[in-house]
């Protein structure tokens, strides 16, 4: 009897087994990103094998035809079992890759698509399905080869979403970078996804397969420039040895269409005792500068410029000589112009140390750059983040975008600084998209944020832990920033589903769930952290958990009660008339709108105003009532995201499933801290008692206080 029954239980047990990996995916481990090409079922095989019976480029491949060709094998490999060989005769069924230059009869006078290729400039793309020479073809046609490898990404991308053909796709912004905060060393500022990508050690001899596989990446997405190291710079990387290494990576990733950019230290030539100053109008230096670039572009012909940090958080810059922010960007301009490179010379500014202290830091930047409009050189741009103040779960927008007639490039952090690393989940396309489509109103009938750029760039996550980002939900930061960068009218929720399909398969029992996880996600964060425009209260230095008492740091504007400014008489930070006046340098119809605490945006409340506990809130709850509602709703937040994923477990491979899974337990964990020691705080201050219904913070505020993270990542 004892026998049979557990021999009964095995058999169950066995059936289970074999049920269960029957119906789960297989593993993953992320590497492959959205570029997965995993099977699809039968059908969709059948149509994709309809459109691309064998595969014709006509004329000679190049390095960036020759990367879309290989693409395509390894993604109908994957996609369909096998991939149809590359063939010269345009037949029935072929997916036929041309420009104009390589197929003439595009551009001639009878070709209906003669006009709608004018219109795609050098970057676009079309796909269609159309009679070319007599033959039924999927024609991938573009102006350029590079045109060509990113219709073929959009074509593969539309089959992995099951999506019917894009019709064509051009990008406004010529410049679509990341940034790296990459050090020599491999350590990355701000990093949450292992060591640096960039082997300086060993290259320029040794080049990681990594390095293909991110070029693949960013093309698929269109990004087409990448600054190799952090803005915190080092002299050394522009010495010869280094300049050799960065030539190495510019030579991998240049069929991809990606320049290669270096973030430039100010000092340089005196720091590595080449001159004897670092000012911008001294011949001597000058003249280093020029010789640096020719040398530069003699190893790197089409080496894309430089970003700089100058006079800002202790870097140095042109006015350790007296001299301006422009005078540096345009001597630095200069060298590059010949070359046809550029300088991106950023705004994140605020007062050096002992100098106008007293000043609201939001305004620092506006003050500095403002005035200087107009004095720039026409290879500069300004580079400028989102919000004035750094990266915050959420900002209102930089009030120099729509101020500057000089062009401004948007500078986004996809890494998650401010938003709980790569340990909470935070889906960063909402943010982009709020930022992207805000209203500056400084133009009648409206002007977005998107519409004053001239390119945009954003703070890498990127690193060498095996799925890139950190965790899995990272990879659509990187995915959703490259989709909006290409176009700033695309939606969150479409870039989402785009993402969610690619990376976990275009089954919608997956999908949708995971699009309405990501749609919710940063919402949440910004619940638990920083509700109703409150912002800067976290850690001191690494940023991780709440730390809203903080007031004794070196600087009055690095503390949190200075931007929270919470007293018995109420919280938030005047920046209206009456308080620092931040809202001046807003267009006057913003400023109109936002000076009145009635009519400025609940999400932006205590950004720009301080208001007593017991004003009143649309809710018809007090302000303080509704501040610990935000933070209840973040909390229960956190809770729901995990229940979600836990529901998806039967239809995600088990290692993806689990390193999420464990990811979202620990966010839930930091919710409840950072709920819990705000509330402490903040009725420390306040003064007030707990609503009915409110749970008090499990500790005592001493306890939070108490809390520390040792070692927190990315902060050196
Ligand atoms: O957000 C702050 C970061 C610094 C960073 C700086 C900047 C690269 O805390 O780590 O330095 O901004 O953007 O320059």
């Amino acid at each position: 009897m004892r026998f049979s029954l557990s021999a009964a239980l095995a058999a169950l047990l066995f059936t289970l087994a074999a049920t269960a990996s029957a119906t789960a995916p297989p593993n993953e481990d992320g590497y492959d990103l959205w570029l997965r090409y995993r099977p699809l079922d039968k059908s969709a095989q059948a149509s994709v094998q309809a459109q691309a019976r064998s595969i014709v480029l006509p004329g000679a491949a190049t390095p960036t035809t020759q990367a879309a060709l290989d693409e395509l094998q390894k993604g109908l490999g994957g996609l369909l079992g096998r991939a149809p060989a590359p063939a010269t005769r345009i037949a029935d069924g072929a997916l036929l890759l041309a420009t104009p230059a390589r197929l003439p009869e595009l551009n001639s006078n009878t070709s209906p698509l003669r006009a709608e290729l004018a219109a795609l400039g050098n970057e676009g793309y079309l796909l269609r399905q159309t009679r070319v020479q007599g033959h039924n073809v999927t024609l991938i046609a573009a102006n350029s080869d590079i045109g060509l490898l990113y219709g073929t990404y959009a074509w593969l991308r539309d089959i992995g979403t099951g999506a019917k053909l894009e019709a064509s796709s051009a990008p406004t912004l010529q410049l679509r970078l990341l940034n790296h905060w990459d050090n020599l060393n491999r350590t990355v500022e701000r990093g949450y996804s292992g060591q640096s990508i960039w082997d300086w050690w060993a290259l320029p001899d040794i080049k990681d397969q990594r390095y293909t596989d991110y070029a693949r990446a960013n093309a698929s997405l269109g990004i087409n420039g990448t600054v190799l190291n952090n803005v915190n710079s080092k002299p050394e990387v522009l010495t010869a040895p280094f300049i050799a290494k960065a030539a190495a990576i510019a030579d991998v990733l240049r069929p991809y269409g990606i320049k290669v950019y270096l973030s430039a230290r100010w000092s340089t030539p005196l720091e590595l005792k080449e001159t004897s100053t670092a000012d911008p109008l001294s011949p001597e230096v000058q003249a280093w500068w020029k010789r640096k670039a020719d040398e530069i572009y003699k190893t790197i012909p089409d080496f894309g410029g430089f970003v700089v940090k100058a006079n800002s958080e202790g870097q140095p810059g042109p006015q350790d000589y007296h001299r301006t922010h422009a005078d540096g960007a345009n001597m630095l301009a200069a060298t590059l112009a010949p070359h046809k490179g550029i300088v991106m010379w950023r705004a994140f500014v605020y007062a050096p140390k002992g100098t106008h202290i007293g000043e609201d830091r939001a305004k620092q930047g506006f003050d500095e750059f403002k005035p200087l409009d107009g004095q720039f050189a026409p290879n500069v741009l300004v580079q400028v983040k989102n919000g004035a103040i750094d990266f915050q779960p959420r900002e209102p927008f930089h009030p120099l975008f729509g101020a500057l007639r000089t062009p401004v490039m948007m500078e986004f952090q996809i890494t998650k600084e401010y938003l709980g690393f790569s340990t909470d989940m935070a889906y960063l396309g909402t943010m982009f998209e709020e930022t992207l489509q805000a209203d500056t109103m400084t133009a009648a009938g409206g002007r977005t944020v998107a519409k004053t750029l001239s390119g945009i760039a954003g703070v890498s996550n990127i690193g060498t832990d095996r799925n890139w980002a950190g965790s899995h939900f990272d990879q659509a930061n990187w995915y959703a920033f490259g989709r909006m960068a290409w176009n700033q009218q695309a939606k969150a929720k479409d870039v989402a589903a785009e993402w969610a399909a690619l990376t976990f398969g275009a089954d919608q029992r997956v999908v949708a769930p995971i699009v309405k996880m990501m749609m919710e996600s940063r919402e949440t964060v910004v619940n638990y952290m920083t509700p109703l425009g409150l912002h800067h209260i976290m850690g001191t230095g690494h940023h991780h958990g709440p730390a809203p008492w903080v007031d004794n740091l070196e600087r009055p504007d690095w503390n949190p009660v200075y931007y929270h400014r919470a007293g018995r008489d109420g919280i938030g930070f005047d920046r209206t008339a009456k308080g620092s006046n931040a809202l001046a340098q807003y267009a006057p119809e913003f400023a109109r709108q936002y000076s009145d605490p009635k009519t400025t945006p609940e999400q932006f409340l205590l950004w720009f105003h301080h208001l007593p506990w017991d004003y009143k809130m649309r809710s018809g709850r007090t302000l303080w009532a509704e501040l610990l509602a935000h933070y209840d709703k973040g909390l229960a937040d956190a809770r729901s995201l995990h229940d979600q994923w836990v529901a998806l477990k039967p239809l995600i491979d088990a290692r993806r499933y689990t390193e999420e899974e464990q990811r979202l337990t620990r966010q839930m964990a930091n919710a409840l801290l950072w709920r819990d020691a705000c509330i402490a705080y903040f009725q420390s201050v306040s003064g007030l008692p707990l609503p009915a219904g409110v749970k008090a913070p499990a500790h005592s505020l001493e306890y939070y206080k108490s809390v520390t993270f040792p070692y927190a990542p990315g902060h050196w």
